[in-house]
């Protein structure tokens, strides 16, 4: 790859799936066009982190670490990428350092490359533990900033960001647009800005939910960007990203091409089509995500988070108050001092928003969540917390203001420990760490079926079958 050419993240085993169906492709629906993948000349296949560790243990009874290494063996002339959450790892809290190195330590041993690492509130304290496993083990570390629309996220800001990620040793720098409302001419002038700045190469991540993607794109290559994240065509557009075969073919016409072999995405689409067609008939992909909404330039809300926000109004029997909530995310989010609505922000900020509405009185009640990050446990706020908001939520409690993870006693023997007789690995024990109490159900059901070969083994194997079943449909 020249300096010219451009790069291609194919996001068809992570983001694609995680952002169109709660991340439900099967590892078996993975495999069998990996080795062909692992010809088309990407920059890099992401496959792993962000939602997908969750999913496979709670959803699919999988075992994740297994489908890295399955991918792994089959891709061995590709780069594999996984999406990292600084300091949350691939769960929702902040983990002791000790842990984060573990994590790190073998995900490159079991086949991850390239660290897609970001964090929720762009606070770059918290992508420390992380970049530096990542250096200790020999991957590389793609910082990322999560981009946001906001009075305090504007251009010289987002440049100001990239060059201390540069500085702090980034082997290249993403800008992560969740919600697709990176539009064409502000990726135009950002790309420019961060590139005249920086000289590692620089990634665009988008999504095609409000319909700009495309020309963001092209703007962005335009304006300089190494790297574009696209995903193979049937499991493009709507809340996941571009799709591979257009992107390829129309950069290929211009100055800079892509390193793709075109007539391979063909093969790999073919291969997908039926399996995306099982997921529709399955209702798993609903074709309402696949759409464009422009109404997302306006609410600026990732399409997880929508669909989230439903599905809370629903379990509430309240989905007639789905305005009234989408018109309380901007204010919650106000309040807490603008954060970037991505996990965990997300989900803590949309629950704040439904609790907000359905209670009748802002702030009645709190989720815990919201509790510690006023108290300082997630990091920097983008914009300082007013103290009078602060005080009327937790009172005189202590406020850190130091790296949050610094107050995060070692924990991974304590977890071997406790996890007892099911750490076989201490892959197991990361799993536990991540996910308690859902890591720990996995992992009994994992050793009690390998183990036991008995009629009640049988039945759980059933059982076992009848959750992956519908787990996939
Ligand atoms: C994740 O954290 O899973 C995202 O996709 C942002």
């Amino acid at each position: 790859m020249t300096d010219k050419m451009i790069g291609i993240t194919e996001t068809v085993l992570r983001d694609a799936h995680q952002s169109l169906m709660a991340t439900r492709m099967s590892t078996n629906d993975m495999l069998p066009i990996i080795e062909k993948m692992d010809k088309v000349g990407y920059f890099s296949l992401e496959c792993w982190g962000g939602a997908t560790f969750d999913a496979a243990i709670r959803f699919l009874n999988e075992d994740p670490w297994d489908r890295l290494r399955e991918i792994r063996k089959r891709a061995p002339n590709t780069k594999l990428q996984m999406l990292l959450r600084g300091q949350n790892l691939l769960g929702y809290r902040h983990y002791a350092d000790d842990v984060v190195d573990k994590f790190v330590e073998k995900s490159v041993e079991n086949g991850i490359d390239i660290f897609r690492i970001f964090d929720a509130l762009n606070d770059v304290r918290n992508l420390e533990a992380s970049l530096k496993a990542v250096k200790k083990y020999g991957g590389h570390a793609q910082l990322t900033i999560c981009y946001t629309i906001s009075d305090v996220h504007t251009t010289p800001y987002f440049v100001e960001l990239a060059a201390e990620m540069e500085e702090m040793g980034a082997n290249s720098i993403c800008i992560k647009d969740m919600a697709g409302i990176l539009t064409p001419h502000v990726a135009k002038e950002l790309v420019h800005a961060i590139k005249n700045e920086i000289s590692v190469p620089l990634s665009i991540h988008t999504h095609a939910t409000s319909g700009t993607s495309h020309m963001t794109y092209l703007a962005a290559v335009e304006a300089g960007a190494d790297i574009i994240d696209t995903a193979i065509s049937p499991f493009a557009e709507g809340t996941s990203q571009p799709p591979t075969e257009t992107m390829a073919i129309c950069l290929n016409e211009g100055e800079r091409k892509t390193t793709l072999a075109v007539p391979l995405l063909e093969e790999i689409a073919d291969y997908f089509k039926p399996i995306r067609d099982k997921y529709l008939a399955n209702e798993l992909l609903n074709p309402k995500v696949m759409g464009s909404d422009p109404k997302a330039l306006i609410y600026q809300v990732p399409g997880g988070m929508l669909s989230n926000l439903l599905s809370q109004l629903k379990q509430a029997n309240a989905t007639d108050k789905y305005d009234e909530v989408l018109k309380e995310v901007p204010r919650v989010r106000s309040d807490l001092g603008f954060p970037p609505l991505v996990t965990p922000m997300s989900q803590m900020v949309g629950t704040q928003a439904v609790f907000n509405v359905l209670a009748g009185e802002r702030y009645k009640m709190v989720p815990n969540e919201i509790k510690e990050y006023l108290r300082g446990s997630y990091g920097k706020t983008p914009v300082p917390v007013t103290e009078e908001f602060r005080k009327s939520i937790i009172h005189d409690d202590t406020v850190i203001t130091d790296r949050p993870a610094n107050h995060i006693p070692s924990e991974f023997q304590r977890l071997k420990e406790e996890l007892g007789s099911l750490a076989r690995t201490d892959e197991d024990v990361l799993t536990y760490a991540l996910f308690p109490q859902v890591g720990k159900e996995f992992l009994e059901k994992k050793y009690h079926l390998q183990e036991k070969n008995d009629p009640i083994n049988k039945e759980d194997k059933k059982e076992n079958e009848v959750i992956r079943i519908s787990a996939t449909m």
